[in-house]
C-alpha cells in the first residue's frame, strides 16, 4: 500500500523491495499507470533469489507482476473482490492481509479484512499507534498510504470502488483509557475521482452520538493541497489531516495520533460528540461491509 512513483520497470520495483528491510511482501509493477506499489508487511521466510540478486517474479494474469514472496504467503493464494467475497468463499483468518481486486478493469489492492459469523469486512482506515503520519497530501490521499500491519489508509480510488457494493460502515472508536464506541451506518458510498470523492452517509445507529452524516454528508474530500471544504479556513491544514470537511466539521478520524489523548487545537483524531474537540482518539477502524 505504500505507493512509489518510479519510471518503474519491474526490475527497479523488484529491485527495491529486496533491499527494504522491512520486507516488502510483495511488488506489483502496474503497467497502466506505471507505479511501482509496495506491500510492507513483517515476513518471514522470503524467497529473495537468483543470481542477479532479484526476487522471483511470477506474472499475474492481466494486470501485475507479483514477488515470489507471495507464494509463501498462505493468504495471498487467492484474488477476492472485497472481504464478503473472502468469507463467501471459505476464509476466516479474522485480522489477515488478503489481495482484493474491487473492480476487474482496475489494480489489484491489499487489506484486512475482519470477519464474524455472518460477513466479511474490509479495513479501509486503521489508527493505532501513530506509526504512520497522516497529515499528507491529495495524491497520497488518493493512492493510499501506510502498513497493512499497523496503520494505513487504503486510497480514496480503492473507496470508490469498494463502495459500490460495499455500502455499510462501521466506525469503530476507541479512548487512550480502553473505552469504546462504534458508529454505524447502514449507507456510504463516494463518488469518483472527477466528483471529489463527495462522500455520501446516512442511517446512522449506535452507541455515541453521530458526528459524521450530521455535517459532513455530501461534502467533497479535501487535503491541504486540495481544499475544497465550505470554509474559509484550509481545514485539511488546521486540522492536520485530509478528510471530507464541511466548515470544517465535528469529526476528523485522520487527524494527529498524540499520545495521551490531550490536543491542543483541533489536531487530533477527531469525533466531537464523544470526546469533544481537544482529543485525540487512540484507535480507530473504518470497515465496509455489504
Ligand atoms: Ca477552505
Amino acid at each position: 500500500m505504500v505507493s512509489f512513483a518510479a519510471d518503474s520497470s519491474l526490475s527497479q520495483c523488484a529491485i527495491f523491495c529486496a533491499k527494504d528491510s522491512k520486507a516488502c511482501m510483495a511488488t506489483l509493477s502496474d503497467e497502466r499507470t506505471g507505479q511501482c506499489l509496495f506491500f510492507n508487511s513483517t515476513l518471514t521466510g522470503r524467497e529473495t533469489d537468483s543470481d542477479d540478486g532479484m526476487v522471483y517474479l511470477e506474472r499475474m494474469p492481466d494486470c501485475c507482476y507479483w514477488t515470489g514472496s507471495s507464494r509463501s504467503s498462505a493468504d495471498q493464494s487467492s484474488i477476492y473482490k472485497d472481504c464478503q467475497d473472502a468469507f463467501e468463499k471459505g476464509e476466516r483468518n479474522s485480522g489477515a492481509v488478503y489481495t482484493l481486486r474491487p473492480n476487474p478493469n482496475w489494480r489489484l489492492i491489499r487489506a484486512v479484512c475482519q470477519f464474524d459469523h455472518e460477513s466479511g469486512w474490509t479495513l479501509i482506515q486503521r489508527r493505532l499507534d501513530g506509526s504512520v503520519g497522516f497529515h499528507r497530501g491529495w495524491v497520497e490521499y488518493v493512492d493510499g498510504f501506510g502498513y497493512l500491519d499497523k496503520e494505513y489508509w487504503i486510497g480514496l480510488e480503492a473507496m470508490f470502488y469498494l463502495t459500490r457494493v460495499n455500502q455499510k460502515l462501521s466506525v469503530y472508536l476507541e479512548a487512550h483509557d480502553g473505552e469504546s464506541r462504534t458508529a454505524n451506518y447502514s449507507s456510504f458510498y463516494i463518488d469518483d475521482a472527477e466528483a471529489g470523492y463527495t462522500n455520501h452517509i446516512n442511517g446512522y445507529t449506535g452507541d455515541v452520538e453521530d458526528s459524521w452524516a450530521e455535517q459532513h454528508n455530501g461534502m467533497n474530500f479535501s487535503a491541504f493541497d486540495n481544499d475544497k471544504d465550505l470554509s474559509e479556513l484550509n481545514c485539511a491544514e488546521k486540522y492536520k489531516g485530509g478528510w471530507w470537511f464541511s466548515g470544517c466539521g465535528p469529526s476528523n478520524l485522520n487527524g494527529l495520533w498524540i499520545e495521551g489523548g490531550k490536543s491542543s487545537g483541533v489536531r487530533g483524531i477527531l469525533w466531537k460528540k464523544w470526546k469533544g474537540y481537544q482529543y485525540s482518539l487512540k484507535v480507530v477502524h473504518l470497515l465496509l461491509g455489504r
